[in-house]
């Protein structure tokens, strides 16, 4: 394939680019930097004048280094210098140099005053108000950053369902008034409750001469159409999000929704057993011996199969097929079932909502107990508190819990794990402490049994009550830290500790996978919002959709007990 002078160009602002954060001679960049611009507008083809041996040196700008640097791309579709320094700089500050207004002079700033490597640090950063302390960093340009980096994660990552279930929501609600539309629904991983998606699918049940189709593909949101059909198309947002929409007739809706909420492999399950029954399932309807006996309607599958209605969260083909021809489901949590929320922050350490805020919002919320757990001394940058300011928070705790009716809050921490396994609280504080949620901070390049050590140390205490965000993981951004989960899921079971499902939506941690695993083990699930305003309290709800894809049951999770229960189940 040939090379574009295009193709050039960028190769040479990209290599710029990276000797600037490297800290380069400030002419040699330079240098690239006007070739690029040269290269890109002149009217010759580079590769064309390559392969003809022409000298590139006659061109204005162009001496005997970038010559050779032309060559090379042309020739090997690269540069080498360029390859060593992808290896050398963290790729996730390569990402940075694509957020609007963090050119790499911004971003080698950050890096060298507050030590942002990835883009977690930077989110963090933003996050903490750390960025306006640096020089040159107004309002504005935060602004710009901070959005710039959502859109960066849009692009490079699949999206977090926290991000895309309100605007799937908003255009569902949109579209099911315009004329001759019946039914509208979002389908897809996102009516699976998947915590990430690839994009959003819809399904609509219209009657004939709906504008529906025009509606959608013209839409002020609508950045390109990618597809366009009567009957289905594809748009991308303004925001980067891909949306798909099918219409079908009112008849055969459900077994269309069925078809689109998948998962894939869920549906080929399904299928396969229908066919063992004489029955044909597919996204236009429900068939015995070519004669159509239903689809109007999802539960008319279900109803025909003679099983249990499978709950879109379990369609992952996990045995949920099996069960549900054996009427065996589990009964899957729900909202109203939660009692408590054990794991938020204040004021005291890197929350910003006060003890009675907090309180307040919880109480609002219909909960009879909170664990009030904020960070310890060791994670300074989040102002942990050491023995004497937790021994102040019990006080200011027992105070407020006076004057409170039908209503508690446990006294609690969010405890370091310190990297040898030990607790970042003495001993004494620990055991005055109602409740101790452990977690790891820092050291998260351990080796695998390392890690797994550290943590099995931690929950031998006989304070440690709860591992909180068990596996580190910080979805599109940081993969789970090594750790063996069998063994800690194993060691939960036996000394009496309890596992975390971290509702945040970037953590959602335990996952699905490893819910269902503990739940097999016996082991119970604290699940709550790590909120660190009023406002976050209200993670628990994606809390929820995972607890479901996980097959918890109201059983399975502490926080759904009356509080004289819980307080039983952690005595140890
Ligand atoms: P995503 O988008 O990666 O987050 O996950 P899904 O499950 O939303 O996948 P998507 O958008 O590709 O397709 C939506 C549903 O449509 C999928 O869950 C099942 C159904 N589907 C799509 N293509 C096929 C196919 O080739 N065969 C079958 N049986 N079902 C399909
Ligand atoms: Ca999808």
């Amino acid at each position: 394939m040939q090379t574009s002078n295009r193709d050039i160009a960028e190769t040479f602002i990209k290599l710029a680019d990276l000797l600037e954060l490297e800290d380069e001679n400030p002419f040699r960049i330079r240098a690239y930097r006007n070739a690029a611009r040269i290269i890109r507008s002149y009217p010759k083809n580079f590769h064309e004048m390559v392969e003809a041996g022409e000298d590139l040196t006659q061109i204005h700008s162009i001496g005997d280094t970038l010559a050779k640097k032309i060559r090379e791309i042309v020739q090997t579709g690269k540069i080498s210098l360029l390859r060593r320094l992808e290896k050398e700089i963290p790729h996730d500050l390569e990402i940075m140099l694509k957020i609007p207004s963090l050119g790499p002079k911004r971003v080698r700033r950050l890096h060298e005053i507050l030590h942002i490597n990835t883009l977690h640090d930077l989110e963090t950063a933003l996050k903490k108000g750390e960025i306006e302390s640096v020089k040159g960093f107004g309002p504005k340009l935060i602004q710009i950053i901070t959005e710039g980096l959502k859109q960066k994660r849009y692009e490079t990552h699949r999206h977090h369902l926290y991000d895309v279930l309100p605007i799937a929501q908003a255009l569902a609600e949109e579209f099911r008034k315009i004329e001759r539309v019946d039914r509208l629904e979002i389908a897809g991983s996102i009516r699976r409750r998947r915590d990430t998606v690839k994009d959003i699918d819809m399904v609509a049940a219209c009657f004939s001469g709906s504008p529906l189709m025009e509606h959608f593909v013209s839409h002020q949101d609508v950045k390109r159409v990618v597809m366009e059909g009567p009957t289905r198309s594809s748009v991308i947002l303004k925001n980067g999000l891909q949306v798909d929409l099918r219409i079908v007739p009112p008849n055969d809706f459900g077994a269309a929704m069925h078809h689109f909420t998948g998962s894939r492999a869920h549906n080929i399950t399904l299928r396969k057993m229908a066919v063992k029954k004489g029955i044909k399932i597919n996204e236009y309807g429900i068939f015995r011996s070519d004669k159509r006996i239903g689809g109007e309607k999802e539960s008319d599958i279900y109803e025909i199969m003679k099983m249990q209605y499978i709950e879109p969260e379990l369609r992952e083909n996990r045995g949920e097929v099996a069960l549900a021809l054996q009427h065996s489901l589990p009964r899957l949590i729900e909202r109203g079932d939660i009692r408590g929320d054990l794991h938020m922050h204040t004021t005291c350490s890197d929350g910003n909502a006060t003890l009675e805020e907090m309180a307040e919002a919880a109480r609002v919320l219909g909960y009879e107990y909170i664990a009030v757990t904020d960070h310890t001394k060791h994670l300074t940058i989040a102002h942990g508190q050491d023995e004497e300011r937790v021994l102040q928070q019990m006080e200011m705790i027992d105070r407020l819990n006076a004057t409170l009716k039908d209503f508690t809050i446990l006294k609690s921490a969010e405890v370091d794990i310190l990297a040898d396994g030990t607790l970042d609280l003495s001993q004494s504080v620990l055991e005055k402490l109602d409740l101790v949620v452990g977690a790891v901070h820092y050291k998260f390049n351990l080796s695998k049994k390392e890690q797994t050590r550290r943590i099995l140390k931690a929950m031998e205490n006989p304070c440690f009550n709860i591992l909180s965000h068990p596996t580190g993981r910080l979805i599109g951004l940081r993969e789970p830290y090594e750790i063996d989960m069998d063994a800690i899921i194993k060691a939960a079971k036996e000394l009496g500790c309890i596992l975390e499902l971290n509702a945040q939506p970037d953590r959602l941690d335990l996952d699905d996978i490893y819910c269902k695993a503990a739940k097999e083990a016996g082991v119970r699930i604290a699940l709550s919002s790590d909120a660190h305003s009023v406002n976050d309290l209200h993670y628990i709800s994606y809390g929820i959709s995972q607890a479901r894809r996980g097959w918890l049951e109201k059983e399975d999770v502490v926080n759904t007990l009356p509080l004289t229960q819980f307080r039983k189940l952690l005595r140890r």
